[in-house]
């Protein structure tokens, strides 16, 4: 059946630039597909960052490399050797906290923030590579031989599929997507890699099997029809506001996602057909191409994708949709009027982002969009194209697909509060590190609203933090929050300069007072828009509770701890809504507790994580072991959970089935550390117990004063698991540094 040849046989382009090929070669596509090496060279690797952009370069020029010398930083995340001296043995908390800060310092990037790879989900790479190959701008060859290293190590040892995360089992989003994509990257149909993956394709039915994502896809590829993709109309956005469907009320993340869907599927657009797209549907079906039913196969699905299933209301929805409203109702007028909204909604996405967009999964769809729109030289497709390798990272493995554009804003917050939990913000020691810190925050800062707020839907953002950088600029309420203690907790020391002045502090906490929904809780970019009663259009079926914002312990916790923290200083700004606020949150995080005292995690895995931010929160208000019920309740649970070597352990599996499950290897250097700033934040009276953690953090601890990467720490909608590798330095620092300034004579080893 494949006939075609490995590319490392036949390379088409040398160093990234095409070569000419004979002209009987019609299939002028082709001619750019990368050479594949067995690896890149990783001593040519750099990570740069400006303004808090990241882009990995690939440096071919020898006198290139000794121009840009390698940083420390650059070589950790690549898993090269970094040959640092052993450091003295800590033989107490802070000294542990100051060796894992030596260490930690080292991975801080010029501009004073920490980065890091962010991968998990398996279905991110994908849109990038087919974004490139439809747009003709396929990737260098140093790409293409580190993407092919990073999956062919993160195929299932088993069954040689993909799953939908890299801890999950295989699926056919992760398996059809990959697979595809290390083809269109060059890997040959007879590497045994891809023979031993299409079997297990083909074991699950073929592609005919894939989710929605994965079947829109493979059609705009050419490799399918657009009959199997269930119906994506953007006429939806043509609803009045009131409508109670109308799309401005999802989740940003599937609105986002779903706009450009529509476009694409509205056009019906596919890309120019070539051998590869050929092959490719010879490889990912078990029945003959020609003869596959299409409009019959919109609702298969393979039992491991099918996490939430299509309510019979949608499927009810897609068959008037396919059968009434398509043929009858959708008149050239609604079309055009629909795209043409359509589209200026994707500009002003586009233009608010500086073409980043607000994850990858749409900015690889924007990009094809602006492709169709605007033809294949046009500013949008290039812009889109260099803003598109903001989202990859290369670790030891290969080169991944990062969530977002980096974790830029939050994981420096944590950094800060580390040490100043620590005691040591004003040790001169770190000073210049947490000088950085706070010059990156203070660059970061969001300063205005987006344009056209209203018409496109955007929550009001003026000082607030995003995730990762301010281009991306999506405010969020807890990054928000923990950006704004960090610059508090600084500011506020002695030394530290104010870079951030009272009134942009006010800025921030009023965007942050825009969070609370009327129950007290707050939700992640929005206030909700709508219930959950929208799931029932929930189409995409790989994810659960992904159609609305939801109420999370994490982002109520969040503001709360961080306006407590802000009243102390300025007591006098909006005193009465802070305080009504704050009572409103208390309440929330109260009822939210779980019976049996834990908090549900929906970003962190999973009652650990929550469990603490509940228990902090708590205290910042004055609520703890002794004195609350609900604090008291939420230690007992922690104590309850923890092993016989001291430390905690939750798998991910906890998140899909909201019970707490023990991770199969053993205890986590990160939940442990989780629970103690929970149950030293609460005051949990008991010593022996915080201790015993404590020791399992400190003999954890390399003698580098790194700590190493253990399970996944993350996750989003509930079954999609995601990286934090800073929160393995973050969160003990926290940890071990709160024990040393509440225990201060306490011996541990
Ligand atoms: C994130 C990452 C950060 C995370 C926290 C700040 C930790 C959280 O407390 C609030 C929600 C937020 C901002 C968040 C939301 C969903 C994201 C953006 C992600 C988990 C990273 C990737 C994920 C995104 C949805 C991935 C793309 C997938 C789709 C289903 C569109």
């Amino acid at each position: 059946m494949m006939a075609r040849k490995q590319a490392t046989e036949a390379p088409a382009v040398s160093n990234g630039s095409p070569k000419k090929r004979s002209s009987a070669d019609s299939d002028d596509h082709d001619v750019k597909r990368p050479r594949l090496q067995e690896s890149t060279d990783k001593a040519r690797w750099r990570l740069s960052s400006e303004g808090g952009r990241h882009t990995w370069h690939y440096l071919e020029d020898d006198e290139a490399t000794k121009q840009w010398p390698q940083s420390y930083a650059d070589k950790y995340f690549l898993g090269m050797p970094l040959e640092l001296p052993e450091l003295p043995k800590a033989t107490n908390p802070l000294d542990a906290v100051r060796n894992g800060l030596t260490f930690f310092e080292k991975l801080q990037l010029p501009e004073g923030h920490w980065g890091c790879e962010y991968g998990g989900p398996m279905f991110l790479l994908p849109g990038v590579v087919i974004a490139r190959y439809v747009t003709k701008n396929p990737v260098p060859w140093y790409y293409a031989t580190e993407i092919k290293n990073y999956l062919f190590a993160r195929a299932n040892p088993v069954d040689g599929g993909w799953g939908l995360h890299i801890e999950g089992e295989s699926t056919m989003l992760g398996t059809t997507l990959n697979y595809t994509t290390l083809r269109l990257v060059g890997v040959g149909a007879d590497h045994p890699v891809m023979v031993k993956a299409r079997a297990t394709m083909h074991k699950m039915g073929g592609a005919i099997y894939a989710p929605h994502w994965a079947k829109f896809w493979l059609t705009v590829l050419g490799i399918m029809k657009w009959d199997i993709v269930n119906p994506v109309p953007p006429e939806l956005w043509l609803l009045p506001d009131w409508v109670p469907i109308a799309p401005w009320r999802w989740w940003i993340h599937m609105r986002q996602v779903f706009l450009p869907m529509s476009y694409l599927w509205s056009k019906k657009w596919q890309a120019e057909e070539t051998d590869l797209i050929r092959e490719l549907r010879n490889e990912l079906f078990v029945e003959d191409w020609n003869k596959i039913d299409w409009a019959g196969n919109r609702n298969t699905i393979h039992p491991n994708d099918n996490y939430h299933p299509k309510t019979a209301f949608l499927n009810t929805v897609n068959w008037l949709l396919v059968n009434i409203w398509n043929p009858v109702f959708r008149t050239k007028y609604l079309v055009e009027k629909a795209e043409a909204w359509a589209s200026e909604l994707i500009d002003m996405e586009d233009e608010n982002t500086d073409y980043s967009d607000l994850a990858p999964v749409n900015a690889a769809m924007n990009t094809v969009c602006c492709y169709v729109r605007d033809g294949p030289g046009a500013y949008s497709v290039r812009r889109h194209v260099e803003r598109l390798d903001e989202v990859l990272w290369v670790n030891a493995e290969g080169m991944l697909c990062n969530g977002t554009n980096g974790v830029q804003c939050w994981d420096t917050a944590f950094a800060i509060q580390a040490i100043m939990d620590a005691g040591l913000t004003e040790d001169p020691r770190w000073r210049p590190m947490l000088i950085k810190s706070l010059e990156f925050l203070e660059d970061q800062q969001i300063r205005e609203n987006v344009k056209d707020q209203d018409k496109c839907y955007r929550h009001p953002r003026k000082g607030a933090w995003a995730f990762s950088n301010k281009d991306q600029g999506y405010a969020v309420s807890d990054c928000v929050s923990e950006a704004l203690k960090s610059v508090i907790i600084l500011q506020k020391t002695p030394g530290f300069p104010t870079l951030i002045d009272d009134q942009r502090i006010f800025d921030a906490v009023d965007t942050m007072l825009t969070y609370q929904n009327p129950s007290g809780a707050c939700s992640s970019y929005e206030t909700p828009r709508a219930g959950q009663w929208m799931e029932v259009l929930n189409a995409a079926e790989v994810f659960g509770n992904i159609m609305v914002e939801y109420e999370y312990p994490e982002c109520t916790t969040a503001v709360l701890t961080t306006l407590s923290l802000f009243k102390k200083h300025w007591p006098n700004h909006r005193t009465a809504e802070i305080d009504n606020f704050i009572t409103r949150a208390v309440k929330w995080i109260k009822s939210n507790q779980k019976p049996h005292g834990g908090w549900y995690g929906n970003w962190g895995i999973c009652f650990t994580y929550a469990t603490m931010f509940a228990l902090e929160s708590l205290a910042s208000v004055g609520e703890t072991y002794e004195n609350s019920k609900y604090a008291k309740k939420g230690c007992d649970f922690l104590i309850a959970k923890q092993r016989e070597d001291g430390g905690w352990s939750e798998s991910y599996k906890a998140c899909e089935t909201g019970e707490y499950v023990e991770h199969p290897t053993g205890s986590q250097v990160v939940m442990t550390a989780w629970a103690l700033i929970g149950l030293i934040k609460a005051k949990y009276p008991d010593i022996e117990p915080i201790k015993k953690g404590i020791k399992l953090i400190m003999d954890r601890q390399q003698p580098s004063g790194e700590w190493l990467q253990e399970a996944i720490e993350g996750v989003f909608n509930k079954s999609c698991m995601i990286s934090y590798p800073n929160y393995k330095f973050s969160f003990p620092l926290k940890a071990l540094g709160l024990f040393a300034t509440r225990y201060p004579d306490e011996k541990v080893v």
